[in-house]
């Protein structure tokens, strides 16, 4: 077998999505996630112009020898835009074969380990009380977990606070220029723990709760807050530290016993490698669009594993359903998979991207279709064209800039 087309279709039914849908000579189709927020075209350059013209040719069964045909033969390796490219490949190759198979790709996986999968999703409120309804309202849909992000006294927007446009959409993504934020740090260590207080008031001891830091701390900060957060039990704290600084979770956690997670924005395995072997986290939050494909998310849920450390991978509304099916299918087969974010996509997009996985009683299951179970609507995806759209920028009062 051989691909003879790979075509990168963008489209925006709400927010900009990138997939590449490769073809075979035998008619058969694959379809991968090459989505990376704000900066989407980008990988669409790197893939239309220096990875399309390898494809083509190709057998597609040979899913590890491109992969490192890609990362390797590249030279220049790693980062965002080259991983997400190679991701979108190794997907759609994964897809290809397990069509060919005639089984759901979980199935190629090892088959499942689990019935379902449970998530988390996301309740955010501009003060306590509109937090509190927030997370009533994910009950009422069935999650099982909750990510609490809440306002904080003085500041105008926080991460995780959606901003509407008056008709109730979210724009926090959506602008032509980035939306700017503003920040306090103090303020927000003064706020949040009485935010878990208050929580765990409402709702009782058993709700597992989620928070996401948004690498807007120092260590010593982190250490301090997932210090003040523990009494109230959460499930974790979420990228605490910047990214970068792998040694700062040693900081971290010498103070607490508050489980980390961390990852989302990383894109190999090295970026884990201190922080598995040295035991500094308890998740591991990528995502098969932005870590370089099934390939590689499941040799990091492997090397996780040996240090008790569970996968989590990231599955906000900017990771396409492609991408969500994909890791779907890795955290229904893999032995330490831990909960699943969990956001959904506009009525839109879900037209876009028809699929077979589904979400019920809180729980997800990738659904049995061969391969990944997505299509896409390739005329309904032209009718909704690319829309220029940058994540917000974050500045501290004094203006200068601050992680976002
Ligand atoms: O802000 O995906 O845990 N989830 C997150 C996300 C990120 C967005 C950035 O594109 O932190 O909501
Ligand atoms: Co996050």
């Amino acid at each position: 077998m051989k691909i003879v087309d790979a075509k990168v279709v963008v489209t925006s039914p709400g927010r900009n999505f990138v997939t590449l849908k490769l073809t075979t000579d035998e008619g058969v189709t694959g379809l991968g996630d090459a989505t990376l927020n704000g900066r989407e075209l980008a990988v669409v350059g790197y893939l239309e112009e220096h990875v399309v013209p390898l494809l083509i040719g190709r057998d597609p069964h040979r899913v590890e020898d491109t992969w490192q045909y890609l990362y390797r033969g590249a030279y220049w390796r790693r980062g965002p835009v080259t991983m997400a490219a190679i991701a979108a490949v190794d997907t759609a190759l994964w897809d290809i074969k397990a069509k060919v198979a005639g089984l759901p790709l979980y199935q190629l996986l090892g088959g499942p380990s689990r019935e379902r999968l449970r998530t988390y999703g996301h309740a955010n409120g501009r003060d306590l009380p509109e937090l509190l309804d927030s997370v009533r309202a994910r009950l009422a849909e069935g999650y099982p977990a909750v990510r609490i992000q809440s306002g904080v006294p003085g500041l105008e927007s926080v991460y995780g606070v959606h901003v509407t446009d008056g008709v109730g959409a979210p724009v926090l993504h959506q602008r032509a220029l980035p939306l700017v934020e503003n920040w306090d740090t103090d303020a927000y260590l003064r706020h949040i723990p009485g935010v878990f207080e208050a929580v765990r008031a409402e709702f009782g001891p058993e709700l597992p709760l989620l928070h996401d830091a948004h690498h807007r701390l120092t260590p010593n900060q982190a250490a301090r807050l997932a210090r003040d957060l523990e009494a109230y039990r959460p499930y974790w704290l979420e990228d605490c530290t910047p990214a970068e600084n792998q040694e700062g979770l040693r900081l971290v956690r010498r103070h607490s016993t508050t489980p980390l997670a961390i990852g989302e924005v990383f894109n190999t395995l090295h970026d884990y490698q201190a922080l598995i072997t040295e035991q500094l986290i308890d998740y591991v939050r990528s995502s098969v669009t932005h870590f370089g494909g099934v390939t590689p998310l499941r040799k990091l849920f492997d090397f996780a594993a040996q240090y008790q450390v569970k996968g989590a991978p990231h599955g906000p509304e900017d990771i396409s359903p492609v991408g969500t099916a994909a890791a779907l299918h890795l955290d229904l087969a893999a032995h330490n998979f831990g909960i699943q974010e969990y956001a959904g996509h506009t009525p839109l997009t879900e037209e876009v991207f028809p699929h077979a996985y589904a979400f019920a009683d809180g729980h997800l299951h990738p659904g049995d279709e061969p391969g990944l179970g997505v299509e896409l609507d390739e005329g309904l995806a032209a009718a909704h064209p690319y829309e220029p759209a940058y994540l917000p920028v974050n500045r501290l009062k004094d203006g200068s800039v601050h992680d976002w």
